[in-house]
């Protein structure tokens, strides 16, 4: 089930060196016994250099090893997706380059969210609104990134509007007090990475949970991913009696909140799966965490495919 370290590729080019005690994506992963809709979305994955032609942001707080767009299509077409929505990740700061390159190669099947700088410039958005990109990502997980200022939030909420992006915003659930009032007034559609980081070991009928729920409630524009139980799971990816389900702590959450927001949930892989410590996923165990979340043929379409192709592919499928 797990393949830290075996994969043969495993490398970061470029003269990067790895953080030390990375974890590599798997090369194996297992074919998920879930049967995906078609025209199902990975709304959540990553490309990550190559280093020798994309090189990692020197802001960057990991190294990972490469993740190239060959590979994360390969995984699409094993796992059983159509389209990848691939999403700017912080080792790569505000150089969109490989993600454009990823989105040029991918057919039209794959769009992007970016991460740009207060000084971006209109014609620089059209370029990588005509990449593919309809989106940008602020970051506020600490060990990610330095503190954002918000007014250059605000500032570049104002300059994507026009083009009808949305934001994503990836944040841990202890931050979500302080933070609550700000994304509240994001005038965009809002959309939270991985339901806002819970802690799965509190009640999912807590306070903590129910302050995300409530965020949720409050705004109709806002969004979530329900994805990463590996990253978010404390009973961990052991296989049940040779079941494969997995991240069974994660389930309450996730279930409670496509049940509830049946039309503003997405899901993703979030291949190579960044900075994880304890293991590294089988991504076909991954897809079969799916029906658990979503437990009806509606609502894994949904899941999978209305909702990401009415955000992503608003044009069209
Ligand atoms: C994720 C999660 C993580 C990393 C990033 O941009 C990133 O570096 O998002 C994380 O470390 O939790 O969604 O990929």
């Amino acid at each position: 089930m797990t393949g830290a370290g075996t994969s043969p590729h495993g490398q970061t080019t470029g003269g990067f060196e790895k953080t030390p005690g990375w974890l590599d994506w798997y090369d194996g992963p297992s074919a998920p016994t879930f049967r995906m809709p078609a025209g199902a979305v990975d709304a959540h994955c990553h490309v990550f250099g190559p280093g020798d032609r994309f090189p990692y942001a020197p802001e960057r707080k990991y190294t990972p090893c490469d993740a190239s767009a060959e590979q994360l299509f390969a995984l699409r077409d094993r796992l059983g997706f159509d389209r990848n929505v691939i999403v700017q990740a912080t080792c790569h700061g505000s150089d969109n380059r490989a993600l454009v390159d990823a989105l040029r190669r991918s057919g039209g099947r794959a769009r992007g969210v970016a991460t740009v700088r207060r000084d971006v410039t209109d014609a620089e958005i059209a370029e990588l609104h005509e990449a593919g990109v309809r989106g940008v990502r602020f970051n506020f997980v600490k060990r990610l990134v330095e503190r954002l200022d918000t007014a250059a939030l605000e500032e570049i909420v104002h300059k994507i509007t026009p083009l009808g992006w949305h934001v994503v915003i990836y944040f841990e659930a202890e931050d979500l007090p302080e933070l609550y009032d700000f994304f509240s007034g994001i005038p965009t559609d809002v959309v939270v990475d991985h339901m806002g980081r819970p802690d799965v070991g509190k009640d999912p009928d807590g306070p903590e949970f129910g302050l995300f729920l409530r965020f949720l409630r409050e705004n109709p524009n806002v969004w979530t991913k329900v994805s990463c139980p590996e990253r978010l799971s404390l009973t961990g990816p052991p296989a049940l009696d040779g079941e494969r389900y997995a991240y069974t702590d994660v389930v309450p959450f996730a279930r409670r909140v496509v049940e509830e927001f049946p039309d503003r949930v997405l899901w993703g892989t979030d291949w190579p799966h960044p900075n994880l410590t304890d293991h590294m996923p089988d991504d076909g165990l991954l897809v079969d965490h799916i029906p658990r979340i979503a437990t009806t043929v509606a609502l894994q379409k949904q899941l999978l495919v209305d909702n990401p192709l009415r955000l992503y592919w608003p044009e069209g499928a």
